[in-house]
């Protein structure tokens, strides 16, 4: 696998689905609900995320492909070899009211192994990717490395659900956290709340459920500035289930998950 050539390819097909994204403002969109009257997604999540993988099987027919809307066809059940995993739209709700806050998202594994991610924000233009231990870029300017800070300083991402009682969590904690905290924010697309982290305007990011699809390229990007990623219950995040999720600043990681998440 000649890598330098398949990073090239992979930034021209985030471009151009980005490019295809933002001329479909121009035409009619067709949207219909999944497993919640509030899980949307629409024709443009579909075609953005065929169009990226007929794009990946032209370079190479072997290639897996894990993508949220189903469009490669075929059952991911282990990460051997290569894997790309594809989040076509990232903040499909963004997209259809706000028509911006969203973003795609594209990460290749080999054997397991994150080696590129890739989050592109369509509407803001601002490309992130990184390749495993060269760094993370955006628009082609390096990230530097995050600085540690008190978790009283820090501004943390969390959606509200978090701070009405709710069946994952323990109510108390969440409330203390919430006072601890400098604040909270809620970007409602995962990809670009993990890269908020990684460039740190948030100092870590939090969510019930997010499958693989929604972290693997952002917890690559991630790593090259330090942030660590794992489960709520601080286990290796696994990549081919839902699970809770955490990115964070590491001087905050431990005592956050710790002192203030009691999951139920
Ligand atoms: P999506 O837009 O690709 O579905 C906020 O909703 C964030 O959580 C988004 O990144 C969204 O990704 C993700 N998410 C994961 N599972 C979801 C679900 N069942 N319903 C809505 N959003 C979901
Ligand atoms: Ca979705
Ligand atoms: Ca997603
Ligand atoms: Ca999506």
């Amino acid at each position: 696998m000649d890598r330098q050539a398949l990073h090239d390819y992979t930034l021209t097909i985030i471009k151009e689905a980005g490019e295809r994204i933002r001329k479909s403002f121009f035409e009619t969109m067709y949207i219909e609900t999944k497993s919640d009257a509030n899980d949307l997604v629409t024709n443009i999540d579909k075609e953005t995320e065929a169009f990226i993988v007929k794009k990946i099987h032209a370079y190479d027919e072997s290639f897996r492909i894990l993508g949220e809307e189903g469009m490669a066809e075929e059952e991911i059940s282990s990460l051997e070899g290569v894997v790309w995993m594809v989040d076509p739209i990232d903040g499909t709700m963004n997209f259809v009211r706000q028509r911006r806050n969203f973003a795609i998202s594209i990460a290749i594994y080999v054997d397991g192994v994150g080696q590129a991610g890739y989050i592109y924000d369509v509407v803001a233009d601002e490309l992130y990717f990184a390749l495993k231990g060269q760094g993370a870029y955006m628009n082609g300017q390096r990230l530097s490395p995050l600085e540690a800070l008190p978790l009283n300083e820090a501004i943390v991402g969390i959606n509200a659900v978090w701070a009405t009682p709710n069946p994952s969590v323990e109510h108390e904690g969440i409330i203390k956290l919430i006072h601890t905290l400098r604040g909270t924010r809620s970007l409602g697309s995962a990809t670009l709340e993990i890269v908020a982290v990684a460039t740190g305007r948030m100092d870590a990011y939090l969510s019930f459920r997010l499958s693989p699809w929604d972290i693997a390229a952002g917890i690559i990007i991630a790593q090259e500035v330090g942030a660590v990623s794992s489960t709520l219950d601080l286990n290796a995040v696994n990549l081919l289930n839902q699970d809770t999720f955490i990115v964070a600043n590491p001087s905050i990681h431990k005592e956050l998950v710790g002192d203030y998440i009691t999951l139920k």
